[in-house]
């Protein structure tokens, strides 16, 4: 995930806005935010205070407290948009094709959760059977398809059990 925090700098006209990037662990999103709110906080109000007792007169200084606050509410909108788009993406559904006595694609890279349907598009019954034992379709018959939802990472080598040299590969990585 990524976080963007807006941090208004300088007086309301000529200044400028920092934007601060960082990066953490996406389960601790939440946590991560709040941790760099409050470890930005005291730098922003010192700002504000700077601002308001540099500035004499005038109603310039209200302005100001109130630009450094709207900035400051842009950069909390924005830090939730920012982790919204970054949400991790929804599960997929891929297809696997089995005609000519192959697999096609032979080898297949997925996300965990998402779901491998093999579709026999050949002449002859076949099996997408993990060889490790993680999946077996058992028999797939002729214009017939078997779906798997995948959960575990990792390489799975698979064949069909009625063709043993029809050789295949599921990727699964995060
Ligand atoms: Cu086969």
């Amino acid at each position: 995930m990524s976080a963007v925090l807006l941090l208004s700098t300088g007086r309301f006209g000529t200044g400028r806005t920092v934007a601060l990037c960082f990066d953490g662990p996406r389960a601790d999103d939440n946590e991560t935010l709040k941790a760099l709110l409050i470890e930005v906080w005291p730098a922003h109000v010192a700002h504000l205070d700077h601002c308001k007792s540099s500035q004499s007169s005038t109603g310039k200084r209200r302005v100001i407290v109130r630009i450094s606050i709207f900035t400051a509410s842009l950069g909390l909108i924005m830090c939730t948009m920012s982790l919204a788009a970054r949400a991790p993406s929804r599960p997929q559904t891929h297809t696997v094709t089995i005609e000519g006595m192959q697999f096609v694609p032979e080898v297949l890279t997925v996300a965990p959760g998402d779901t491998v349907v093999w579709v026999n598009r050949d002449l002859v019954p076949h099996t997408a059977t993990s060889k490790t034992g993680n999946f077996d379709s058992k028999d797939i018959q002729v214009d017939k398809s078997w779906k798997y939802t995948i959960r575990k990472t990792g390489d799975f080598a698979y064949i069909c059990t009625f063709h043993p040299t029809m050789k295949a590969m599921l990727r699964v990585k995060p």
